[in-house]
């Protein structure tokens, strides 16, 4: 399978993010990429290909244009009010706010648009995130050429990124833009399948009232860990997307046991909503010695998680999302995309 990349992906970079009390390096580093890419090289799974630009119109198919301007010339706003070093929202839009009425102040846009503190932007932002949008993007065309599956090594990550609103490192919902994409390209029902540690809880937001994109994610139940306010089992959708979002949330401590068996729920309902294509947001921060995350799969596990999505038997594209355990993101990724291939079972 092919591997798309992107190097205005790394021009985000530097960022510190608000963790246990103190101002830390983010996780989510350059560094993560060049590991994936070297172990895709190493196993040979395939050529790398650069990404194509297909420009605003697909990424504001999901996302609100305010939203978007916004993220856009939040680094130009930040320099404007006499800022350096890295914006980062301190304040946010709480019960009871207003949500109505959009601040001038970047420091207010931030909150308003923002929902952690631990997503700075930096110069390279805006760039690396429509970049990483492209790489989506030219996963979705490569199927749409025919390919039976496609690897869009992307960072920054993007389930986290609703319609307008940013957080958990993530700015543009990569997997989301390429599932509408593949809807746009005639593929009448499309399934994001997100088995990244936490909950997509932007994919979700995005297709809530949507019947013809299903939304499944597996993820640490939301009462112990980020996102927190969102992807608890009762959230089924609305409207038209009642019963097309299925969350699968699982306790601290989860092993291969119990994830096995949420796996095949979840592509259990995939079989039942029959979609043509098929989107994996996959993150790998479920393995054992992820540093901000509790799960306890091991590396052997991953190339089950690939078998699993294969034998689903539609075209599927692989849109990376976390995994923070830097020396082993890189096998842990690529074993799901040989588990997937077949390859050295
Ligand atoms: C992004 B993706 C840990 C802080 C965690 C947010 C995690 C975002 C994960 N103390 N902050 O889903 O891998
Ligand atoms: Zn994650």
């Amino acid at each position: 399978m092919r591997c798309i990349v992107n190097p205005a992906q790394d021009g985000h970079s530097g960022g510190l993010e608000f963790n246990e009390g103190r101002l830390v390096p983010c996780h989510e580093s350059p560094e993560r990429a060049a590991m994936v890419r070297d172990a895709f090289r190493a196993a040979n799974l395939g050529p790398e290909e650069p990404a194509r630009d297909f420009g605003l119109a697909p990424i504001l198919a999901v996302h609100d244009a305010a939203y978007v301007d916004f993220l856009r010339t939040a680094w130009e706003r930040w320099t404007a009010a006499g800022r350096g070093g890295q914006a980062l929202s301190f304040v946010f839009a709480a019960a009871g706010m207003r949500r109505d009425v959009p601040p001038d102040d970047i420091d207010g846009l931030l909150g308003f648009y923002g929902f952690d503190a631990g997503s700075p932007i930096v110069p390279g932002t805006w760039a690396a995130a429509y970049g990483a949008a492209q790489s989506a993007l030219t996963g979705a065309a490569l199927l749409g050429a025919g390919e039976r599956a496609a690897f869009a090594l992307v960072r920054p990550p993007g389930h986290h990124a609703g319609r307008a609103v940013f957080g958990g490192y993530c700015f543009l919902n990569n997997a989301a833009i390429a599932a509408q994409a593949l809807r746009d390209a005639g593929h009448a029902r499309v399934t994001v399948l997100d088995v990244d540690y936490h909950h997509g809880n932007g994919t979700q937001d995005i297709f809530w009232t949507r019947g013809d994109v299903q939304v499944i994610s597996l993820h640490a139940d939301p009462r112990q860990e980020f996102p927190y306010f969102l992807g608890h089992a009762d959230e089924h959708g609305a409207g038209d997307g009642l019963g097309a979002t299925l969350n699968l949330p699982l306790p601290w401590g989860t092993g291969w046991t119990v994830y096995a068996g949420a796996l095949d729920t979840a592509c259990a309902a995939v079989e039942a909503f029959g979609p043509s294509a098929v989107v994996v947001s996959l993150g790998v921060d479920t393995w054992e010695g992820d540093p901000i995350s509790r799960f306890t799969l091991r590396h052997e596990h991953f190339r089950h998680i690939g078998a699993r999505i294969q034998a689903l038997g539609r075209p599927t594209l692989f849109v990376l999302e976390g995994g923070y355990a830097v020396a082993e993101i890189g096998r842990n990724v690529v074993a799901v995309l040989q588990g997937f291939e077949g390859a050295g079972a």
